[in-house]
């Protein structure tokens, strides 16, 4: 009689089930992750695929000491249930809960903070290097997806750890799906190895077979090395991870306990680097989403019986905004070209690339190629727009720097999710996008406070000749106040002040609007400012408040530190020196994840907190409206 999950003691105990065991487990964690994610939303198609890899996993290795890293991080979710989490498995993604990624400081199970993708292997050579170096006995895994691998730091680990004396294991859970199905060459080429007979069984036998003849020695069995090379490559159709240094087992039927174990006891024994090929089903066990695994990647709160959202949000969204807008616009100009990098669902983009397929190009999980792809689009007399989060587009940084802004090329970036995004946490706030690039030669940032604002500064951004960056929040595209909305490059002084300004960028100009409309029922009149543009500042609106007010305040959904903020501080401290600025925005530190407004709240980042700083730096006592 099989234990209920909550009865075994995890992880040991998974060391003593057998195999039939462990399948029936598999059920309850499959039942578990549905009932859970179904109301808290979440990575829910990549975890069901992992559910008996993460089982072999533990079987075969002690993750309080031997070191898992998780790619991404988003498939983690039974390793959780695993390891000492599975009660508080109902508080996943939720303020003060548990996060929907490893976290180090979570427990001693997780060995690496992830969430941004294809950094396990770097990662895991790093450890493996250290171990090595300390003397110490423990293994090192990278669990890396098919998706993951399009992304040009995995190669750069790869190759490094190939070559190296340290050992580390590569386990590459390839389903032939990154969010939408994968593409490029390195997965035409993994489609080709899902389908071959399995090399690293046939080196082992080619081996024993020989060693078994009468009078073949050592040295002969030895000799069949040259052999293998010439085997592996009329067996295999590509050799790519065995030309880096793997030895490479599979492909292995990741959804077969025993094969699994097989195989990863075999990696944990060999005295070399391995790479182990399991093949996954995206969303195995809950039909729903076998049959759209992309839908429930990342999926909001849904019926678990039909699989439909919960909520059905009619309201547009401002990645659904830019899609419409890009579509628009590219009926008019043909130049324009759309760039993303895997995400095209997110970022809007789905209708565009089925109306324009020769006009979208998907870089894969590649941020940097994207940005410096489109960097060579506009040199050749292109209009590309590149769409990513901004989380994501950190990862481009030196890209936008030499290969964009240098040359002053045309590229618009499209930037989604920036500012705070809610549930993903740490790893995926947008918060520090206007620090990184307001500081940049040629490059201009448009923040829109709304839809109508959005638009127009989209339509402007492609038009105005030179790197031309537009960020805008997750969610609804509402437009925070009546006006003309038109954008000509220009700050809008939405409200006058005799007590003081805020001057908002983007989403923050609602809640700039709601705490003017607050200090009001405490007899104060601060006016407010739609900054819109960002960099450069508008000095000559910005002036004109320095020059009237005695009082300041920036409000930026990103951190404090080097935005906006930063730069209308030092604009003022040099030209007018008699007003004081106060800069709102997220402390320089990593937040966690919660709702939106949760975390509005907590760090005073909502109209009553935004209120309430303002009340404390005019001395009046407000402590009680909050
Ligand atoms: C640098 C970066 N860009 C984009 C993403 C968004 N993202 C999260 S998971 C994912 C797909 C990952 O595919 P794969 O590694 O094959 O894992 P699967 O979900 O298929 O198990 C993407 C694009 C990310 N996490 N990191």
């Amino acid at each position: 009689m099989v234990k209920r999950l909550e009865e075994l003691d995890l992880p040991e105990d998974i060391k003593k089930l057998d195999t039939e065991e462990l399948e029936l487990l598999a059920v309850q964690l499959r039942e578990k992750l549905i009932d859970t994610v179904s109301e808290t939303g979440g990575h829910l198609a990549s975890n069901l695929g992992v559910v008996e890899l993460t089982l072999a996993l533990h079987r075969c290795f002690d993750t309080s000491k031997d070191r898992i890293i998780f790619d991404v991080g988003h498939q983690s979710y039974v390793h959780k249930m695993l390891t000492g989490r599975l009660d508080r498995f109902s508080t996943l993604r939720k303020l003060d809960g548990l996060s929907g990624f490893p976290k180090v400081g979570e427990s001693i199970h997780d060995a690496f903070d992830t969430g941004h993708s294809s950094t396990s292997i770097s990662a895991a050579y790093g450890m493996a290097a250290a171990r090595d170096l300390k003397k110490e006995k423990y293994d090192v895994v990278a669990v890396i997806g098919d998706g993951s691998l399009t992304g040009g730091l995995a190669y750069e680990g790869l190759n490094n750890l190939g070559n190296a004396d340290s050992k580390a294991i590569v386990i590459l859970n390839d389903n032939g799906m990154s969010i939408r199905p994968n593409t490029g060459g390195i997965s035409d080429h993994l489609a080709k190895l899902r389908v071959s007979k399995g090399y690293y069984k046939f080196k082992t036998g080619l081996k024993r077979s020989m060693r078994s003849v009468p009078g073949v020695g050592e040295g002969i069995v030895r000799g069949a090395s040259k052999l293998r090379d010439v085997a592996k490559y009329a067996l295999v159709d590509g050799v790519f991870f065995e030309e880096l240094g793997f030895t490479y087992i599979g492909p292995i039927d990741g959804h077969d306990i025993d094969a699994l174990t097989e195989a990863l006891m075999m990696a944990k024994n060999a005295e070399e680097s391995c790479l182990v090929h399991v093949l996954t089903t995206k969303g195995k066990g809950y039909r729903n989403a076998e049959i759209d695994p992309d839908v429930f990647h990342g999926t909001g709160p849904f019926e678990k019986t039909t699989g439909l959202p919960k909520k059905t949000d009619p309201k547009m969204t401002y990645s659904d905004l830019f899609g419409m807008t890009m579509t628009e616009m590219a009926e008019r100009d043909d130049k324009i070209v759309s760039v993303s990098a895997a995400m095209i669902d997110g970022v809007g983009m789905a209708e565009f690339a089925k109306e324009f397929p020769e006009r979208t190009f998907d870089a894969g999980i590649a941020e940097q190629h994207a940005v410096t792809f489109a960097a060579g689009l506009a040199a050749a007399g292109m209009k590309p727009v590149v769409s990513i989060y901004s989380t994501f587009l950190e990862r481009a940084y030196d890209q936008i720097v030499m290969d964009v802004c240098l040359m002053d090329l045309p590229v618009v970036f499209a930037i989604d999710r920036a500012g705070i995004v809610g549930a993903d946490g740490e790893t995926h706030h947008g918060v520090f996008d206007l620090s990184y690039l307001t500081h940049l030669p040629n490059m201009k940032v448009l923040c829109p406070s709304g839809a109508a604002e959005m638009r127009q500064m989209l339509k402007y951004a492609v038009s105005c000749g030179g790197p031309c960056a537009v960020r805008y929040p997750k969610g609804h595209a509402h437009d925070p106040y009546l006006g003309e909305h038109d954008f000509t490059g220009k700050s809008i002084v939405i409200r006058e002040g005799k007590d003081g300004y805020i001057i908002a960028a983007g989403s923050m100009v609602h809640h700039a609007l709601m705490a003017s409309d607050i200090l009001k029922g405490e007899g104060l009149e601060i006016g407010v400012v739609d900054a819109a543009i960002v960099k450069p500042i508008d000095e000559e609106t910005i002036g004109r408040i320095c020059a009237e007010a005695d009082m300041i305040f920036t409000c930026e959904d990103n951190v404090a530190a080097g935005g906006f903020g930063s730069a209308v501080s030092s604009f003022a401290a040099e030209n007018y020196p008699g007003v004081r600025v106060f800069n709102i925005g997220w402390p320089l530190k990593f937040i966690e994840h919660g709702s939106i407004p949760e975390l509005m709240h907590r760090y005073g980042m909502d109209g009553y907190g935004i209120a309430g700083k303002i009340a404390k730096a005019k001395g009046i006592d407000f402590g009680e409206a909050r």
